[in-house]
């Protein structure tokens, strides 16, 4: 790899991506690839710490892999691959888990929100999830993490362990940074704007899928929840206009004022309208490129075995020598 600096990224395959994640991540992470090193993964592991369909996890695995592929993710220029197929990330989650604290685990607030939400098994992996995270990035001792806003708390645990690791074992790891949209980095839910949108929301008409079709975007968006106002402007307590507005503008890359300027005068039903259909066409050329790369499962496989491959032989060298600093004998 060429000396840039390394971008480390992951999306849980826990169904079709959203609007959120694209717009807060995946989108970004395009772009990034002319700049940097990158290595993106599939975080099938991350994915079970909440129960899965095993049919459907790997079903979501596999469609999440391609359609990271076709929003832009190219394997000549990045690494990309499945996050089980390394097995390097849950070796140095061990080692990590052992230099974290129960106490800064419980403070994670999705921690907080995931054991409420999934109160009939709340396991251990569900409370060590930023540990496999700070592993995910600490395996490759990646420079920058793009994420959406709510996953910033799990990085500076990630920075905090990786700095206590330093600290006990002399200086090893990079402390990683965030990389975070400037519009964009919080897609709230259609039907509830005071949430974030996600992909495990039960109600289908609060979230966006990528791979939703033009009506069925245009329909959902219609149906947003707004309030009894009737201008389009940005302004404290419109969160449902508010996040229609971030929406447009991350897809049509206007700003504000004209946003504003463009809807004077026009009711939010216009204003809906033209989200839904901005949003559809802009997400059109991803949902063709993935039915042509979904169909060509072959060449799919090619792409993650040797995704795996390099991603094995980069984090192989770091873990082997986490393993010499904190004591283990070598093997050969
Ligand atoms: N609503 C959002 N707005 C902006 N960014 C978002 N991300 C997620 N939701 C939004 C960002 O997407 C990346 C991948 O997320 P993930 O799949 O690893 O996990 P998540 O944050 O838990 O996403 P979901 O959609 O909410 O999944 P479920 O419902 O399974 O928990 C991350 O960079 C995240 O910040």
């Amino acid at each position: 790899m060429e000396d840039k600096k390394l971008i480390f990224s992951g999306i849980q395959p826990t169904g079709t991506f959203t609007l959120g994640n694209y717009i807060g991540a995946v989108r970004n992470w395009k772009p990034l690839q002319e700049e940097y090193n990158c290595i993106y993964c599939v975080v099938d592991m991350h994915a079970i710490t909440v129960r899965q369909d095993p049919v459907k996890l790997r079903q979501n695995t596999l469609n999440s892999y391609a359609l990271l592929m076709a929003c832009g993710i190219d394997v000549e220029k990045s690494i990309l691959f499945i996050q089980s197929h390394v097995k390097t990330h849950a070796e140095l989650s061990w080692i990590l888990g052992c230099n974290t604290q129960f106490g800064e685990l419980s403070r994670m607030t999705q921690f907080k929100d995931k054991s409420q939400r999934h109160a009939d098994d709340v396991n251990s992996g569900l409370f060590t999830y930023p540990v496999l995270m700070a592993a995910d990035i600490l395996a490759y001792n990646a420079d920058l993490v793009p994420v959406g806003v709510d996953q910033k708390q799990h990085l500076e645990l990630a920075r905090n362990i990786a700095q206590r690791f330093n600290q006990r074992y002399g200086d090893f790891f990079k402390l990683p940074e965030p990389y975070i949209a400037e519009i964009g980095a919080k897609v709230m839910s259609l039907q509830d704007p005071t949430k974030k949108m996600s992909k495990s929301d039960d109600n289908p008409n609060a979230v966006i899928l990528i791979l939703d079709d033009k009506d069925t975007i245009i329909r959902k968006f219609k149906r947003a929840v707004t309030d009894s106002d009737t201008e389009v402007c940005y302004r404290d307590g419109k969160d449902g206009i508010n996040n229609l507005m971030t929406i447009y503008s991350s897809v049509t890359g206007k700003n504000f004022t004209e946003i504003e300027s463009e809807f004077s005068g026009k009711g939010y039903g216009d204003f809906k309208l033209a989200v839904g259909e901005a949003v559809a066409d802009h997400l059109e050329p991803i949902r063709t490129e993935f039915a042509r790369l979904s169909a060509d499962k072959a060449y799919l496989k090619k792409c993650y075995t040797e995704g795996a491959e390099k991603a094995l032989r980069y984090s192989q060298r770091i873990v082997s020598k986490v393993y010499r600093k904190v004591g283990f004998v070598d093997r050969t």
